[in-house]
């Protein structure tokens, strides 16, 4: 049985976790105007993603007997002006999720709420590979410049993205 004060905070990711969905969707409109379906593509995947992750949430307030709410999202960011700037924002919200995921931690520490620790050490690990992935493609299109050949390369490498759920 979950606190108050817990249950409240998951609900808050779950949206947070579909407003990333939302916010990388935009991206990938984005990517796909300049004409870049590949990294169009990685963002649509990312979408999936996130989406799971909010569904991970989902399940676990259900199981745990817990009220879930679905909030609406905001308008995300729209007006994006280079590949660069899109994947420093990425890493940038990626940060901020992963500050999000440690607050609930501290809490679930706070409150001696083993079971809600033991699901969020999944999220702690995910958000390595989340940052990793988001860093390592802004040093990359850093390294080759916003276009040209080395982003058509990427481009064609990040178009066999698939959704592929996570080790659970
Ligand atoms: Fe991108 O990790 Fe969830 O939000």
């Amino acid at each position: 049985m979950l606190s108050k004060k817990m249950m409240d905070k998951i609900n808050q990711q779950i949206k947070n976790e579909l407003y990333s969905g939302h916010y990388y969707l935009s991206m990938a409109a984005y990517c796909a105007s300049i004409d870049l379906e590949g990294f169009s593509n990685f963002f649509m995947v990312q979408e999936q993603e996130e989406r799971f992750h909010a569904m991970k949430f989902f399940h676990y307030l259900v199981e745990q007997g817990s009220d879930v709410v679905i909030y609406g999202l905001d308008q995300p960011k729209t007006d994006f002006k280079s590949l660069e700037e899109v994947f420093q924002l990425a890493l940038k919200h990626e940060q901020l999720v992963t500050s999000m995921i440690n607050d609930l931690m501290d809490l679930a520490i706070e409150e001696h709420d083993y079971a809600t620790q033991s699901l969020l050490k999944w999220y702690i690990d995910e958000q390595v590979e989340e940052e990793a992935n988001m860093l390592g493609l802004l040093k990359k299109i850093q390294m080759v410049g916003d276009r040209g050949n080395g982003i058509f390369m990427m481009d064609r490498e990040l178009a066999q993205r698939s959704f592929k759920p996570s080790k659970e």
